[in-house]
């Protein structure tokens, strides 16, 4: 496993600092040590109060480190004073490892995390130390001791930065007036690259920058190249501000731990509807359950939007003879109306996340209404506006249905012209859903 070392100060509302490096580390799967300047007491609306750690402390750290795990690649992050600056420059004398460099000035919500008497020596003992130096616009202003408001601006300023003896300097974060984002990176070999997203909209997100220098890092530790570590730690960053939490009252936090719950999420989502497909097709006598258009399964993400945040059979469940058989595999995106029908519910109730469709006759209302709250809906009663819009009509009616019963767990519909009549069962899981097909072919 690749090594980082994180020599950064310690946040108690752990948004960025040590904390965020830490998990940004460990989402990118390389080994994270750290070393401690300093203790701030903070939350998401304030710095309350900041411990210096003493210098011999901070180099011992350090030198616990390096002498027995040596890190691949190493953050700076707040230091603080001159003293701090002093014992880290000391504890890193000789290391030859890339060290990016993220200049904090001052906490996103205002207290200073570097004394001003200890900028000079900050630009005297570290920027020339340093592989990469990651200032955003306004501490990137402070260190150039010019405005940016262009783009121009913004490579002038990258310049000035590399003249105190940074090798590479990426300034994050300029608007320059359009609504995309550009990070500007201006290399060792006096080459720029634009790294341009979509701005998002939230006001600012606590422990972005700390999660991009760490970022950076984890990839150069990784063996990255300096330009695609920077476009990867950008495309990272973006992802964990745009599902940043709200945590506490004041800032959202940066989240740069959704990247890998969602992955293992769609995973199990996967996993526990591929095991309910698999029970309810080998169920004795399925297959008289499939409609003219064929049965559909689907399991969606919790909070999902639209079908592509839905899993189902990739061409359906299909009636072959006397058997019932899965078409293809499990993938999002694979049912439409199946995915609509969940959709629908979960805008009522979002505990309920599956669905399956079977066909329809009184015979099977009869039993359903036995075993289960049951609703329905006019499908001749759609509004033209939702059935011109693709694939909204279940969605519409599973909602009309459920404005007349909230607590249904089966829904019905007569059909329309052209339109197949059916029913639907809901449940929280897939293997909920099997177990009422189970009871209701029981009855069958
Ligand atoms: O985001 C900069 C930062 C870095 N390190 C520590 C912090 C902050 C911001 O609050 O507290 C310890």
């Amino acid at each position: 496993m690749k090594i980082a070392l994180s020599i950064a100060g310690s946040d108690s509302g752990a948004g960025a600092g040590i904390q965020a490096d830490l998990k940004t580390f460990s989402v990118l799967g390389v080994y994270g040590c750290t070393a401690i300047t300093a203790i701030t007491a903070q939350n998401t609306r304030k710095v309350s109060d900041i411990f210096e750690i003493s210098p011999v402390m901070i180099e011992q750290q350090i030198r616990s480190v390096i002498t027995d795990m040596p890190p691949d690649a190493i953050k700076i992050g707040m230091v603080y004073s001159k003293q701090t600056i002093d014992a880290v420059r000391r504890a890193l004398k000789g290391s030859r490892v890339p060290i990016v460099l993220d200049p904090i000035l001052a906490a996103g919500t205002g207290a200073k995390l570097l004394r001003d008497d200890a900028l000079d020596s900050f630009i005297a003992k570290l920027i020339p130390r340093c592989a990469l130096i990651t200032p955003n616009r306004l501490e990137a202003e402070k260190l150039a001791g010019i405005k940016i408001k262009t783009e121009g601006d913004g490579i002038e300023a990258a310049k000035k930065i590399k003249r105190l003896g940074a090798q590479n300097v990426i300034i994050k974060g300029g608007h320059f007036g359009s609504s995309n984002v550009t990070d500007l990176l201006l290399d060792s070999k006096g080459r720029v690259t634009k790294i341009t997203n979509p701005r998002i909209e939230i006001k600012e997100s606590h422990g972005s920058g700390c999660n991009f220098s760490s970022a950076v890092t984890a990839y150069l530790a990784n063996g990255a190249t300096l330009q695609d570590a920077c476009r990867m730690a950008n495309e990272y960053v973006h992802v964990a501000i745009k599902n940043a939490v709200r945590i506490g009252r004041g800032l959202p936090v940066t989240n740069p731990l959704s990247a890998i719950y969602n992955d293992a999420i769609r995973y199990r989502v996967i996993a526990e509807l591929q095991a309910a497909v698999e029970q309810v097709s080998t169920l004795d006598g399925f297959y008289r359950l499939i409609p003219e258009t064929q049965t559909n399964f689907v399991y969606a993400l919790p909070d999902a939007a639209d079908a592509s945040d839905v899993a189902g059979v990739r061409g359906r469940i299909v009636r072959i003879g006397n058997t019932a058989v899965p078409a293809s595999y499990i993938e999002f995106g694979a049912s439409r109306h199946m995915a609509s029908a969940i959709v629908g519910y979960m805008r009522v109730n979002p505990a309920f996340r599956s669905v399956i469709n079977i066909r329809f006759n009184d015979e099977l209302v009869m039993i359903c209404k036995s075993l289960f709250q049951v609703s329905s809906y006019d499908r001749s009663k759609e509004p033209e506006g939702v059935k011109k819009k693709e694939g909204s009509s279940v969605s519409w009616g599973t909602m009309q249905a459920l404005s007349m019963n909230p607590k249904a767990e089966v829904i019905y519909h007569r059909g329309d012209v052209g339109k197949e009549p059916m029913i639907t069962i809901f449940g929280k899981n897939p293997g909920e859903v099997a177990a009422k097909i189970e009871a209701i072919l029981k009855n069958y």
